[in-house]
């Protein structure tokens, strides 16, 4: 019997210096495994005479139970114990400060802004929205525009070029948005009122210029559309971007090769600072170009010019966002700098629309 109790003392001192379950799996086996302590003491049963066997067989199997019940409370405080260590490593401080979400840390840059303004704006005079390809034929960007092959007007977009292709032909990255009239004049019947707003591209770079920027231009072509139509759509887009009740707008005369006759506009007025405050003041300032759609250019477009006329203008979304929201540098639009963006940036859940005020 003193071996029963040298094995279960010898067993239970392991079983409660087990630090961890699998040290306590390893003493399990030991004990009650296939060639444990205990098990091979159950074998010694099959050896024993009958009234042996009534004497050893309740104490071995005893010895079993206890040491079954020793493995499983110890089991339970150690799991009790690794759940407590791993709920103390895992702990989360809800008094922290909760992380800002892309949502707010994020910014709508000043140009998608004032795309998304001038879209609406025209959408709401009746206008449609059209876009087209960046890279152009020299028939879409020049051809069909009136500008011929060898007139000076083309020398003046300072134009990037891409090496000849295989047919010899060199395609460009368009220096204007208007390629996008000529494809809505072949794809659609008048009466048309579309803008386009886009990017173009010129060998140009200072401080007003970035060889990438923002054109938006606009064209109507119906049997009777005249200068007067023009001037008043002119006159109601600039109230509601400028969000001022009345322009004085200033009409000079210019060139275009599209258009005939062209005209270059100027709204009166006052600096102050980097801000400029319109329909007040003696300043003047250029804000874009317009004029009636040259009848070559109708005639490429495939539309009847002794039938139809139309009107179209252009401007530069970057100068407008400039004007509207100062920003003193054209260079830094596109410089991808974030603390720029941080400044000047939107953030997407407090923009300015058309119902709510457009500079919010
Ligand atoms: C401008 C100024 C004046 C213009 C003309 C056309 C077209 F294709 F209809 F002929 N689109 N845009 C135009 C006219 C653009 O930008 C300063």
């Amino acid at each position: 019997m003193s071996d029963i109790d040298t094995i279960e003392r010898t067993i239970l001192a392991a079983v409660g210096s087990a630090g961890d379950e699998a040290a306590l799996e390893t003493v399990r086996v030991s004990a009650l495994g296939k060639k444990g302590s205990v098990s091979e003491l159950l074998k010694t049963l099959g050896t024993m005479t009958p009234a042996e066997r009534q004497t050893a067989g309740p104490a071995i199997n005893g010895l079993k139970d206890r040491v079954n019940e020793a493995l499983a409370a110890r089991k339970a405080i150690l799991r009790d114990e690794a759940l407590t260590k791993r709920l103390a490593a895992e702990a989360v401080d809800v008094t922290l400060p909760v992380r800002r979400a892309p949502l707010e840390t994020g910014r709508i840059h000043p140009v998608s802004q004032v795309i998304d303004e001038i879209t609406a704006i025209c959408s709401d005079l009746g206008f449609a929205i059209a876009e087209g390809p960046d890279i152009e034929t020299d028939f879409y960007n020049f051809t069909a525009l009136n500008f011929p092959v060898g007139h000076p007007a083309r020398e003046m977009h300072d134009t990037f070029f891409f090496r000849p292709n295989a047919e010899g032909e060199r395609l460009l990255l368009r220096t204007h948005t208007s390629p996008v009239q000529i494809r809505t004049m072949e794809k659609q019947k008048p009466p048309i009122r579309v803008v386009i707003p886009g990017r173009t591209y010129r060998q140009d770079s200072d401080q007003t210029h970035t060889p990438m920027f923002h054109q938006l231009e606009g064209l109507v072509i119906e049997e009777d559309t005249n200068i007067g139509h023009l001037k008043w759509v002119l006159q109601e887009f600039c109230k509601a971007f400028f969000e001022v009740d009345r322009v004085e707008m200033r009409f000079r005369p210019s060139f275009f090769p599209f258009t005939e006759p062209s005209m270059e506009v100027d709204i009166r007025c006052r600096r102050v600072g980097n801000e400029v405050r319109f329909g007040e003041g003696d300043d003047w300032l250029e804000i874009l170009g317009c004029g009636m759609v040259h009848p070559n250019v109708l005639r490429h477009g495939g539309i009847d010019p002794d039938r139809y006329q139309g009107f179209a203008w252009g401007m530069g979304i970057d100068r407008i966002a400039m004007l509207k929201y100062g920003m003193p540098d054209l260079r830094a639009f596109f410089d991808a700098d974030v603390r720029w963006l941080r400044h000047y940036g939107f953030r997407p859940l407090d923009l300015p629309t058309l119902a709510g005020g457009l500079s919010g």
